[in-house]
């Protein structure tokens, strides 16, 4: 039987979740478009895929120019932002622009080209530093970076949107992803794309606080999953809702640094630096709501996923070396 074609539009598609987006739907078969102002994504993420796809060096606050990439498009996967609780609390009118601006003009732009679903990347910052573990949907939201506040506002958008407009909107709370292309290269950068190419590179990693604060740290293939799970689960199940993405597990960020210690080849010890301001201390998920309504579950468990994002920190090193 032949598969009905999709066209996907991918926001933040040269980033580090978007370009895994785009990857894993050509590798369906999908029509995708993506889009990127290039503030945080490479073009260099998608070098070998640009062909196939309709990539546009779009900013989502241009509305005229979101119109126009929203055309003929069934499904927008939103994930352009600006990714970081400490950047947030340096320029906090640059993190509401992109994320909770720029969410609200990809909503309006959807819902004018009469896109069918549109799936946003939400943070699991939205719980900030409530007590319970772990941590379930129905809990109050109690952000503390204005990160957390700008994403946990593009999610009040999405649902306002389907309420409002009928608009199908399914937001995904991501819990701390990581794996292959997540740019390490900057103080604001996830803590294991940091650690993976600084441990590589025989450089001592810091730590800020004392390691004791866990995440639930996820591999980047289950978000992926987690996407495609949420553009074909049916709309009774999922739209106007909010879903944990994670895996249900949590480690400490000095459990990570041990862990890290044989794959990376690392000797040396880890130094321990002042507590990050905007920080969270535990983060853990509840991820029965999306194994329920979307059939969602980890595909690639924690210390699997480190593997492989260390394998491919030092694939790139050695590209880049030869
Ligand atoms: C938050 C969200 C996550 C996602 C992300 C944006 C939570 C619990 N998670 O991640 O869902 O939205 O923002 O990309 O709010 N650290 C070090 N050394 C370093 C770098 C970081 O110790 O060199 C620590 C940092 O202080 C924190 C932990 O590592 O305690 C994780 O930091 P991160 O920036 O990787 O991610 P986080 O938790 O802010």
């Amino acid at each position: 039987m032949m598969k009905a074609m999709a066209k996907y539009l991918v926001t933040g598609a040269a980033g580090f979740i978007g370009s895994s987006l785009v990857r894993a739907l050509l590798d369906r078969g999908e029509e995708v478009r993506g889009i990127d102002n290039l503030a945080t994504g490479r073009r260099e993420n998608l070098t070998e895929v640009l062909k196939q796809m309709d990539f546009r060096q779009v900013d989502i606050l241009d509305l005229d120019a979101m119109r126009q990439a929203c055309e003929g498009v069934d499904y927008v996967l939103h994930q352009a932002a600006i990714p970081s609780v400490p950047k947030s609390v340096l320029d906090p009118l640059g993190s509401n622009r992109a994320n909770a601006d720029g969410t609200l003009s990809v909503l309006v732009a959807a819902r004018d080209a009469k896109v069918k679903r549109v799936v946003y990347a939400a943070s699991s910052s939205a719980y900030g530093d409530t007590p319970t573990l772990p941590k379930h949907e129905a809990m109050t939201p109690n952000p503390i970076s204005p990160y957390a506040v700008a994403k946990l506002t593009g999610e009040y958008y999405m649902i306002s949107f389907y309420r409002c407009y009928g608009l199908e909107t399914v937001s995904l709370r991501y819990f701390n992803i990581f794996g292959p292309r997540q740019d390490p290269s900057s103080q604001y950068s996830g803590v294991l794309a940091k650690f993976s190419l600084q441990m590589l590179r025989g450089e001592q990693p810091t730590i800020f606080g004392d390691g004791e604060q866990s995440r639930d740290f996820n591999y980047i293939d289950n978000a992926v999953s987690a996407n495609l799970l949420a553009c074909s689960a049916p709309a009774a199940e999922c739209a106007g809702r909010v879903f944990n993405i994670a895996t249900a597990r949590r480690a400490t960020l000095n459990q990570t640094f041990e862990l890290l210690k044989p794959l990376t080849g690392y000797t040396g010890t880890v130094k321990y630096g002042p507590e990050r301001g905007g920080d969270i201390k535990h983060s853990l998920a509840d991820i029965t709501l999306a194994q329920k309504h979307l059939g969602y579950k980890p595909l690639v468990n924690f210390e699997e996923g480190l593997r492989r994002t260390v394998e491919w920190y030092r694939s790139e090193a050695r590209a880049a070396g030869a």
